[in-house]
């Protein structure tokens, strides 16, 4: 789980993990100013802490390191803000202990109608549609959402992938994933339900519109790289 101001919603999140499919949790705190570590600390959780906030990317580059400090099957990373449902961690591992996906994505969008349900503001759907779309025609890939905060990966996929070069901010986990499909792994997904209220951690529209950018940047850096324009460190 990578952290950040997270205390009125890690401990739901924990509740909710299948503890007899998971060996261990794992929180980064990003220098929180509120009680996240105390609070996880207190539930069992193990934490590392940063001593300066680094941001999103840098959160989940700790968390990577230390999981695969532990030699472990598969990696899961879900947002401690209690958005999504992680009591379905079982589901996303299957295709991927199974050796049919590396990488298994909790996506959030399937219809409008339900979306709107769970409280998605209409402009964070419309943008990720946008994306989304821009991605898969650019990836060749038929994905309902690529910028959800749950997703399983093979340890292999971590041990390939110079997640190390990505950035520090939110377009890591688009990096990523277009990374790891440059260097020829799968990506998968299953629906998960998702809800907003308002412990949530959801960023401004200042904030997504620069991840928007960094999106389609990324993206268009793909596809210079792939063919041989540009080379970029982050692609194989
Ligand atoms: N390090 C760091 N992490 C952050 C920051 N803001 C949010 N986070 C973490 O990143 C995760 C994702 O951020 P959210 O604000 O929830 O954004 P999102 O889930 O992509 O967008 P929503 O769909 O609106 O929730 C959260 O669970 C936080 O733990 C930040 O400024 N620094
Ligand atoms: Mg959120």
């Amino acid at each position: 789980m990578p952290a950040y101001n997270a205390e009125k919603t890690v401990r739901k999140t924990y509740n909710d993990l299948p503890k007899d499919l998971i060996s261990e949790v794992i929180l980064v705190d990003d220098a929180s100013a509120d009680k996240t570590v105390e609070i996880a600390k207190e539930i069992g959780i193990t934490v590392y802490t940063h001593q300066q906030n680094k941001g999103y990317g840098g959160n989940q580059k700790t968390c990577y390191d230390e999981a695969l400090r532990r030699d472990p099957d598969v990696v899961i990373m879900v947002h401690p803000d209690y958005q999504y449902d992680a009591k379905l961690v079982g589901v996303m591992c299957e295709p991927i202990v199974n050796g049919r996906a590396d990488i298994m994505l909790g996506s959030r969008i399937q219809t409008r109608n339900q979306v709107r349900a769970g409280g998605m503001p209409l402009w964070k759907y419309f943008a990720n549609r946008f994306l989304t779309l821009v991605e898969n025609l650019a990836m060749g890939l038929n994905l309902s959402e690529y910028h959800t905060g749950f997703r399983a990966f093979s340890s292999g996929v971590l041990k390939t992938i110079p997640y190390h070069k990505f950035s520090n901010d939110f377009v890591f986990d688009q990096q990523i994933l277009i990374s790891a499909l440059s260097y020829g792994y799968n990506i998968s997904e299953i629906p998960v339900p998702c809800k907003y209220f308002k412990e949530a951690s959801s960023i401004n529209f200042k904030r997504s519109s620069k991840y928007g950018l960094a999106t389609l940047w990324t993206v268009f850096g793909y596809l210079l790289h792939s063919t041989g324009i540009v080379k970029f460190k982050i692609f194989k």
